[in-house]
């Protein structure tokens, strides 16, 4: 029984400490919407905020942007009288939708709607470029972010007229942090658990 004892209380100590791969689906039909920002429940504690910002270059300028989403997923509304249709677009103005993660995350693909052959996106984690001009795999496949995409804050930019799709899903590593008070239910089951074997017996 103490053997048993150690081995559930090895795995439980060390379970918590491996990365889950979790995916969320931004894309929702039934509660569309157009806001400067909104936050997602991911589960687990993790929370993710979409805001957007432009910008422009004849004169130059820069902005905050609407977040939007429909059912196929996030755009940017920059509200500039070119003809911005809602995605993230680089037509005219620049778009960049933001995820702004409450506890650090691995992104490892993103998906995409109204992707075709010319549609491509820039990659921002924090302040670093990570890539440009990064093609956006059509047919909703998903398309692969790379290795090492940890941190808290990332943008999907478009910059040409052509770039123009909506984020529909996310594909990410995930440690969740066991709450201190799960530590102790989980402690405590297991201390009851040896002490009815012990009577038992
Ligand atoms: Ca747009
Ligand atoms: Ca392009
Ligand atoms: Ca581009
Ligand atoms: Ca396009």
């Amino acid at each position: 029984m103490k053997k048993f004892l150690l081995v559930s209380l090895f795995l439980v100590f060390t379970s918590s400490a491996y990365a889950t791969t979790m995916s969320y689906d931004f894309s929702n039909p039934a509660t569309p919407f157009r806001l400067l920002s909104n936050t997602f429940d991911l589960g687990s504690g993790l929370e993710v905020t979409a805001t957007a910002s432009w910008v422009k270059h004849d004169p130059y300028g820069t902005g905050s942007g609407w977040v939007t989403r429909n059912a196929n997923g996030l755009g940017v509304d920059n509200d500039s009288w070119y003809s911005d249709n809602h995605q993230i677009d680089g037509n005219g103005w620049e778009d960049t939708l933001w995820l702004t993660f409450n506890d650090t995350v691995s992104l490892t693909d993103a998906m995409f709607r109204n992707a075709d052959g010319n549609d491509d996106f820039d990659f921002i984690i924090g302040n670093s470029w990570v890539f440009q001009d990064h093609d956006a795999k059509p047919g909703r496949k998903w398309t692969s972010l790379g290795a090492n995409r940890t941190g808290t804050v990332f943008g999907f930019r478009a910059n040409q007229p052509n770039d123009n799709f909506r984020l529909e899903k996310l594909k990410f590593d995930y440690t969740p942090v066991p709450e201190p008070a799960t530590m102790l239910l989980f402690g405590l089951g297991l201390l009851g658990l040896a002490g009815v074997s012990r009577r038992k017996k």
